[in-house]
């Protein structure tokens, strides 16, 4: 069993119901168990700005399924949910992303763990930090908590979650 963090996002349609699907999709799966997500955040979008705010979480699970295999069920739940994948770091329908997977260092073409750019980025950052305030990257040891993205702004509190239960709640 690894526990693993992701981050969920979503900037088209009916955003919270994508996060909410997206959850659900990863609760059903008999290879992961939701253990915990953060509270909902709306965030501006970073890298390509010309797009919508989006809502995200971080999930924490834990899971049988190895990494590449916990990407394999990442992406069928894009597809399922109706991504079309069209600018990179554009819109999208729901966007899940490996963060960490347990201490695993690993540097493939379709995967990197941890992720590569989640240090700098508060829209990941600062959903991590509600559910795991002393969570330290697994390679170099610093505490997220340190990180200076942590300060940057353009996340805000859209609704306060408790507990999973409560967040599988929220719609349908
Ligand atoms: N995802 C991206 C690019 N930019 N910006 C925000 N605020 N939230 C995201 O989830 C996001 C982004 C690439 O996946
Ligand atoms: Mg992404
Ligand atoms: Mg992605």
């Amino acid at each position: 069993m690894t526990v693993a963090y992701l981050s969920i996002g979503s900037n088209i349609g009916d955003r919270l119901e994508h996060l909410v699907e997206a959850v659900r999709a990863l609760h059903f799966r008999d290879e992961v168990e939701v253990l915990s997500v953060s509270s909902i955040y709306e965030t501006a979008p970073v890298g390509y700005t010309d797009q919508a705010d989006f809502l995200n979480v971080t999930v924490c699970v834990e899971t049988i399924a190895r990494a590449f295999d916990l990407l394999e069920i990442c992406q069928e739940i894009e597809r399922e949910l109706g991504r079309v994948r069209a600018i990179r770091w554009g819109p999208r329908t729901v966007d899940l992303d490996i963060l960490l997977y347990g201490v695993d260092n690993i540097e493939a073409e379709n995967l990197v763990v941890p992720h590569p750019r989640m240090h700098e980025r508060a829209f990941v950052l600062i959903p991590l930090l509600e559910i795991a305030p002393t969570i330290a990257h697994p390679a170099t040891g610093k505490l997220f908590s340190e990180e200076f993205a942590v300060q940057d702004g353009g996340v805000i509190l859209w609704k306060k979650v408790d507990g999973v239960g409560h967040f599988l709640q929220l719609k349908g």
